[in-house]
């Protein structure tokens, strides 16, 4: 009996240690990017619980262990055998109903968050999503709006309807927490309701190919005001953009993910750059070399494979559903990059 007393005790006093000492850490708090999203709340709540269940479950693992090597050592010159012990129906009855109570209680927790962080909100804002290798392309449905970058108003709950067009993509803003996979032939929901006003990150959470690294969007959450004032001016900018080849054949690239591969700037990305590209000459792999012209620029958006540039992998999806005039629209767009 003096052994169990005394191991109780120890076991409490280590499963105090163990927490005070990962919070103090900061596995459980600092570690974390801040909270800012009320979907948050909850999962840093089950968090928290568990970093509670594992400082009292590595205790009472280590505790009574430690605590058996040094008082029950074997004595020097002691050869007798261990006692011998048949069962204990107490014992099994007790260590079977606690652990099926615990799960229980931890099955309710966890249903409880995700119910939670699934809660809905009829007025919720719709912005579609499309994740395609290796971009994010938002789109603001009834504005003409689409996006690089994901603007969200505070307080407000939206919901992320989102498509991949190839591979197994994965939304995750850490700062959000709620992570969700996007998976080509389905639409996938996210719901958030962001209550920090900031700057974020969306990164792609499933390894989907050789840029996978670099795939990942400005997430920014304004104030009402700046978010009704970034929506007008957005929807006006494509309205107006709308009005020319140009303006239509940058839209079209957005909307089609090729600056995920592609800059405008000269930087060499997992494709070449577009900059001073039209008229220019471009050396093959085969060797030879084309003039970057209309023809060449159709065919190398078509029919990617036909004409590989020199020192690329061929990985550009043939954008064969393109129309004429979108092709003609994208081209005269690439012609202004100089
Ligand atoms: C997954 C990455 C990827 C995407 C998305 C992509 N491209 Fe490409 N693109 C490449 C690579 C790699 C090359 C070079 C190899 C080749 O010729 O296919 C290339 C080559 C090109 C070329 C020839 C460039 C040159 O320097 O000669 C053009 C033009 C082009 N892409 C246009 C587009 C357009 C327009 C889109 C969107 C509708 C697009 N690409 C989307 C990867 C991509
Ligand atoms: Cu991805």
């Amino acid at each position: 009996m003096r052994h169990f007393v005394i191991v109780g005790i120890l076991v409490v006093v280590m499963a105090v240690l163990t927490y005070f000492g990962l919070v103090v850490a900061g596995v459980a708090t600092q570690m974390h990017p801040i909270e800012a999203s009320l979907q948050s709340v909850s999962i840093d709540w089950l968090w928290h619980w568990e970093i509670m269940a594992i400082s009292f479950l590595f205790s009472l693992i280590i505790v009574p262990m430690v605590y058996s090597m040094v008082v029950f050592r074997r004595k020097k010159g002691d050869t007798t055998d261990a006692e011998h012990i048949e069962g204990n129906t107490t014992l099994e009855i007790t260590w079977t109903v606690i652990p099926l109570i615990v799960v229980l209680i931890l099955a309710y927790m966890g249903a409880y968050s995700l119910g939670q962080t699934r809660r809905v909100d009829p007025n919720a804002i719709v912005i579609k999503v499309k994740a395609q290798q290796f971009t994010w392309t938002f789109e603001y449905p009834n504005t003409g709006i689409i996006s690089e970058e994901l603007h969200l108003p505070v307080n407000q709950q939206v919901v992320l309807q989102m498509e991949s067009t190839d591979v197994i993509h994965s939304f995750w803003v850490p700062e959000f927490r709620v992570k969700q996979d996007v998976v080509p032939g389905r639409v996938t929901e996210y719901r958030i309701t962001p209550t920090l006003v900031g700057t974020y990150k969306v990164r792609c959470a499933e390894l989907c190919g050789m840029s996978h690294y670099a795939m990942e969007s400005l997430v920014i959450v304004d104030a009402q005001a700046d978010y009704t004032t970034w929506i007008d001016q957005q929807s006006k900018a494509a309205f107006e953009a709308s009005q020319s080849p140009e303006g239509l054949g940058k839209l079209l690239i957005v909307q089609n993910g090729c600056i995920g591969c592609h800059s405008t700037d000269g930087l060499k990305m997992a494709g070449p750059t577009w900059f001073e590209l039209y008229g220019s000459a471009v050396l093959l792999a085969d060797g030879s070399t084309v003039t970057a012209d209309d023809a060449y620029l159709r065919d190398s958006i078509l029919n990617p494979k036909a004409q590989m540039v020199d020192g690329f992998p061929p990985i550009m999806p043939a954008f064969d559903k393109l129309s004429d005039s979108d092709i003609a629209n994208i081209i005269a767009y690439l012609k202004t990059l100089k």
